[in-house]
Formats: structure tokens, C-alpha cells, sequence
């Protein structure tokens, strides 16, 4: 492993002047160490930041992944190259920057196929003899999701009709070398996460949780950031079981294991934005039995990345195409992620963003767009948002948590994240920080123009937007007074009425004519 690369390359100069023989025990090292087509399970938590009680988060019990953690490698600072779920995960099924793929809007370009010469890395696996499983017979709605923005299919053979993994459900021993890509959902906010709280044997004290600064200290606030810890303890039990899955196949042993978020917490600042909570996310690998390797990790890594080392230790040769570098490579020489933030519904953002050791710069080339864009979708799914709104009208709020409800955003964003976890001190006018600023602000702007999309086509998915939130306004009154109180009524049941209700309209409309 290659937590220290600057060191690892003095040491590979000093060892390139010295002997015959030292060359000789250093490569004799290195095939101790050499990774023989392992199989690969990656378990994907939906919508997650630093939400393991191994990374700190106070209230929450993972025992599972501290365990997990504690035997193989725990990385601080990985980050996506979006933050929302269909960009990322595009970005990490070719390994190459979802922005420069044009799979870079969300849910869009559904019919198109990838670009030449971009491939998803399943094929690549293939190819090396690895058997590809999607989901998990045991896991919440079996693991499955894919959600990439290219034409795909869940199970095929990529050259003839763009199918990316084998088969469904289940690795075995006669699978192997297999890769195993497993979604657990729960995490995703759903209309589950009441009756996980309610059927949980630990839910978690809404008392002991501790709200980031830019939330108001509200019940229905720390009873919705418990009912989510409840969702990842819920995560934590679900690996638990493959574990013992793995362990009873007798393919532990050679198994690594990566577990990784597809972006951050679905709350303020987090899914959909480029701030800390939405781009950082978790990333802890279990390695094969006997394989050297690290405690912790402070190497900066991108989700492109996970795929290129993936790749590297199934023993493929990586393509040039990959935006996307292998952490296992003694090479890599990773120095920031460039994220970027595209469509999502009906919200036509646009935001650059570059994360470094210390500083993370946002751009942002709509500040017309407020944080707050009241997107459809999100208020089903944001009670904090909903409870603060009142409290900003009522003049309630304190300088940091009503940032989130200004009409505009700043253009530029300029954090000292190690200085000032939470971002809650925008530096981009500070002029202290002034040739911090333009170095991070061309770097940007270097990267815009590298990961320049191949193609110009543009397919975006129509949404409803708000239209459904107003439906239930209007008949369902007392429900929406619920929803503005801080509870979640149910997307699910509420978008089905509607949608119930205009086609009755419709068929009015109709009789009429
Ligand atoms: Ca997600």
C-alpha cells in the first residue's frame, strides 16, 4: 500500500542506487504482496457521509463496519466526482469522469450509448475470467440498483446488447474470481425508515445525536437525523450477514471487500451538493488474507479511483481512458477530486468544484439558484428543510443555518476544511486567502476544460416537480401541515394519488370534448 508516496519514492531512488541484491529482496517483497485474482465484493451504501460510528458519529453502533475497518483499511478523504446517485455511479462504472462520458445530468442520456472509447469496468472484468453479480437475494430490494446515465441493461453480454454484470443474487465458490456489486439501499430515504426505526433493537436516542451547525436544534430534526442513524445501523446488520455469507462459502480469505457510499447523507448540504457532506463519503476495504496494507488511509481519492484500483487488482491493464487512478499503484500521485454538479429534475444546476488536502472551491455558475431551490422531489424528503423554512420566516434561524434559505448563492465558495470542518466560513473574499483562491479557481477551470464532454447530446428525464407537493396542498391539507411540521407523509403514496388523480382528469377532459 502507498499511503506515503513522496516517502516510497525517496525510497525507491536510494534503492535504485544501491545493489543487485536489494533489488532482488524488494521484488521478492513485492510478490508476497501481489494480489492473485482475488474476488471482489462491493457493497454501495445509498446516499451516506462519515455516518460510521468508526468515523466518529456519535449515537449510531456499526459494528460490523468498525470491524471491518479495524482488519482492513479505513480512508478518510474520499471524495465523488458528483453527488448525486445516477453521476457518480456512471463516473465509477467506466472509471472515467461522468462530465467528459456526457453522463453527467442526472437520469439523462438514458438511450444513448457510451461514448468509444469508454467501456463499463464490468466488461474489462470479464474479460480477466470474472464472473459479475448484481444484488443480493438477502439484502432490501435485493441490491440491484444500477442507475447509470448510458444505454445498459442489469444482466447481458456488453458487446452484443449492453448488458453489464452475469447474473443476480448470488456468488459462489464456483463463480470465482467473481465480483459482486451489492446496493444497500436502506440508507436512501424511503417510506422504510419508520418501521426500521420502529422494528430497530437499538433506535437511536434523538437526544445523544449531534446536529452540524448549519441545522436548527429542533425534535423533528433530531428525530429525523436519529431515524436515518437507524437506516445505517439497519446497513450494518445487512453486512453482517454477507460476511457470514462469505465465511461460510469457505471465500472470505480471498475476498477484498469494498464498501464505499454513492454519495453523501440525503440531508442539507449533503446529496446534491458539493460541500464536505455531500462529496465525501465513506471508503473502507477489507484486503485478502496476508495482503500488507494500512491501518488508515489520508490519501485523497475519487470515486473514479475505487474503479481503476478495482481493475488493478483483478490484474487488468488499465485503459488510457480512465480519469481514474489506481491507490493500490505505488504511482499514484493523486493531489485533489474534481467534482462537478449537473441537472437534477427540474434543477438546472451548474457547479465546479475542486478538493484538496486542506481548501475545497466551489464555483457556482448559477448563484441565481438558491440552496434551497424547492425541487419537487426534495420536499418529500427533507423535513429539516421544511421545519427550518418556518423558522427562517419566523427570524429564528442564526446566521450560519439561514445561509441555506438566501435567495441567491455566493459565486465562489472557498473552505479551510481541516480548519473548519463544517464550512461554515466562506473565504473566497477573504484576501488572506486571495492566492489560495486563484489557484484552486483556475485549477477549476483547467478541469472544466479537460473533462470538456465528448458528446453534446442532451436527453434529460421530464419529472413533475412540483406539481404533486401542490396536489396534496390542495386535498390533502391537514397532510401537507404534516409535511411543514417535519414528518415525511409518504412520496410514494402521495405521487400515486396523484398520478391517479390526472388521469381521471384526463378522461373528464376527454368526456367532455
Ligand atoms: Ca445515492
Amino acid at each position: 500500500m502507498t499511503n506515503n508516496t513522496s516517502g516510497m519514492r525517496i525510497l525507491q531512488t536510494v534503492i535504485l542506487g544501491l545493489s543487485l541484491l536489494c533489488i532482488t529482496s524488494c521484488s521478492h517483497k513485492e510478490k508476497e504482496n501481489k494480489l492473485e485474482k482475488p474476488n471482489i465484493v462491493w457493497v454501495m451504501l445509498e446516499d451516506i457521509s462519515h455516518d460510521f460510528e468508526c468515523y466518529g458519529m456519535p449515537a449510531v453502533k456499526t459494528p460490523t463496519f468498525n470491524a471491518l475497518a479495524e482488519e482492513g483499511t479505513l480512508y478518510y478523504n474520499c471524495y465523488g466526482t458528483a453527488s448525486i446517485c445516477s453521476t457518480n455511479r456512471s463516473a465509477m462504472m467506466v472509471g472515467a469522469h461522468q462530465r467528459l462520458t456526457n453522463t453527467h445530468h442526472h437520469r439523462s442520456n438514458r438511450e444513448e450509448p457510451l461514448a468509444s472509447p469508454f467501456q463499463p469496468f464490468t466488461y474489462l472484468l470479464k474479460q480477466q475470467g470474472y464472473t459479475n453479480v448484481l444484488g443480493h437475494k438477502n439484502v432490501m430490494k435485493k441490491g440491484r440498483k444500477i442507475d447509470v446515465n448510458f444505454k445498459h441493461k442489469p444482466i447481458g453480454k456488453w458487446e452484443e446488447d449492453y448488458g453489464l454484470f452475469d447474473k443476480f443474487d448470488e456468488f459462489t465458490a464456483e463463480d470465482q474470481p467473481f465480483f459482486a456489486q451489492i446496493q444497500l439501499a436502506v440508507t436512501h430515504r424511503g417510506d422504510w425508515w419508520t418501521e426500521v426505526r420502529e422494528q430497530s433493537e437499538h433506535p437511536v436516542n434523538p437526544a445523544e445525536v449531534q446536529l452540524p451547525p448549519e441545522y436548527a436544534d429542533h425534535p423533528a430534526i433530531r428525530l429525523d437525523w436519529a431515524k436515518y442513524l437507524d437506516q445505517v445501523e439497519y446497513a450494518d446488520n445487512e453486512m453482517k450477514m454477507l460476511i457470514e455469507e462469505l465465511k461460510a462459502k469457505g471465500v472470505y480469505d480471498n475476498t477484498v471487500i469494498i464498501v464505499i457510499g454513492d454519495n453523501g447523507r440525503c440531508n442539507i448540504k449533503g446529496k446534491g451538493y458539493l460541500h464536505d457532506p455531500g462529496s465525501r463519503i465513506p471508503l473502507i476495504i477489507k484486503w485478502p488474507e496476508g495482503y500488507e496494507h494500512d491501518k488508515e488511509s489520508q490519501q485523497i481519492i475519487a470515486s473514479t479511483d475505487i474503479t481503476a484500483t478495482i481493475l488493478d487488482i483483478a490484474g487488468v491493464e488499465l485503459p488510457d481512458y480512465l480519469t481514474g487512478q489506481s491507490f493500490i499503484d505505488e504511482n499514484f500521485d493523486r493531489k485533489n477530486v474534481y467534482s462537478y454538479r449537473g441537472l437534477w429534475d427540474e434543477i438546472p444546476e451548474q457547479v465546479s468544484s475542486i478538493t484538496g488536502e486542506r481548501f475545497r472551491y466551489i464555483r457556482n455558475d448559477k448563484p441565481e439558484i438558491p440552496y434551497d431551490a424547492h425541487q419537487g422531489y426534495l420536499e418529500w424528503y427533507r423535513p429539516a428543510v421544511h421545519v427550518m423554512r418556518s423558522l427562517s420566516e419566523e427570524g429564528k434561524l442564526n446566521e450560519i443555518q439561514q445561509r441555506w434559505f438566501e435567495p441567491t448563492k455566493p459565486q465562489e465558495e472557498l473552505y479551510d476544511f481541516i480548519n473548519d470542518p463544517f464550512e461554515t466560513h466562506n473565504l473566497a473574499n477573504n484576501p488572506e486567502y486571495k492566492d489560495v483562491l486563484k489557484q484552486m479557481r483556475q485549477e477549476t477551470l483547467e478541469m472544466d476544460q479537460q473533462m470538456s464532454p465528448v458528446s453534446k447530446v442532451y436527453d434529460p428525464k421530464i419529472v413533475p416537480g412540483l406539481a404533486p407537493v401542490n396536489f396534496v396542498k390542495e386535498h390533502y391539507p391537514k397532510e401537507y401541515q404534516r409535511m411543514l411540521d417535519g414528518e415525511e407523509i409518504g412520496y410514494k403514496k402521495y405521487s400515486k394519488l396523484y398520478k391517479k388523480h390526472l388521469a381521471k382528469e384526463k378522461s373528464k377532459s376527454v368526456q367532455s370534448k
